[in-house]
């Protein structure tokens, strides 16, 4: 297998690359508009073709690359099945596979941070978006979050898996890159030793504030990162 992180300065943006080293099929999940280039030419690099652009939910604090993406590979999108992104060509329920080359990637909803996020299950990885994120988990308070959703989310989907089954983020604001099932289940501050109900009061006490892209990013990535049509434009 072939597999890369890379990652966004400007948001802090985790970006995965999956291949197939037989095949040569390759996925991207959570990638950045403005690092359209640098993957164009890591597939290069790499001699892989792009089939797959994942998403793990509709980010608000950066513009998703698929449209570039996409228009420049032929690649298909995948977004969670009630993400509210109808622009993506598969919208991926419970169990949903996603296969390239002889690899398969498997969808467990994890709704919470927002109700249409989805963590991408492949091998021994997880691709949590920002449901499960290192030390900590996304917020709840904006985009339809649920902290008691994120809560059952992550007590019953995800720390249920192997212990030693990767954690893959979507974010990391302190140069933290991986870690796995085990350790935050056991030590994650949000989450360890914290029932549901203090969960539920802690994320409402939390107080951060307001993603400085929001405004962008949200509209753009219901899109699937496609500019505005110019007719509705006009009629807007
Ligand atoms: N400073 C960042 C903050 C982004 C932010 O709030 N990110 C959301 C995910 S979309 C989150 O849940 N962050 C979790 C945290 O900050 O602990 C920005 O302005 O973009
Ligand atoms: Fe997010």
């Amino acid at each position: 297998m072939l597999f890369r992180q890379l990652f966004d300065e400007d948001s802090s943006t985790l970006t995965y690359l999956l291949a197939d080293p037989h095949t040569r099929e390759a996925v991207l999940i959570d990638t950045v508009r403005e690092q359209a280039g640098r993957d164009l030419a890591l597939l290069d690099e790499l001699g892989v073709r792009l089939v797959w652009i994942l998403e793990t939910h509709v980010h608000a604090d950066h513009v998703t690359a698929a449209a570039t993406l996409k228009q420049a590979t032929g690649a298909r999108t995948v977004t969670g099945r009630h993400a509210g992104a109808a622009c993506a060509d598969v919208m991926a329920g419970d169990g949903h596979e996603i296969v390239f080359g002889g690899e398969v990637i498997r969808v467990i909803p994890t709704p919470g941070h927002t109700p249409g996020c989805v963590t991408y299950h492949w091998r021994d990885r997880l691709f949590t978006g920002d449901a499960l994120l290192i030390g900590g988990c996304g917020r709840t308070d904006f985009q339809g979050g649920d902290a008691g959703a994120l809560y059952d989310s992550l007590t019953t989907r995800l720390f249920t898996l192997p212990g030693e089954t990767l954690v893959y983020p979507a974010h990391d604001y302190q140069g933290r890159r991986v870690s796995c099932i085990a350790q935050e289940r056991d030590t994650n501050p949000r989450l360890a030793g914290k029932t549901r109900d203090q969960f539920i009061q802690l994320m409402g006490e939390l107080n951060l504030p307001r993603p400085r892209r929001i405004d962008e990013a949200l509209p753009a990535n219901l899109r699937c990162g496609r500019a505005p049509d110019p007719a509705e434009h006009h009629a807007a």
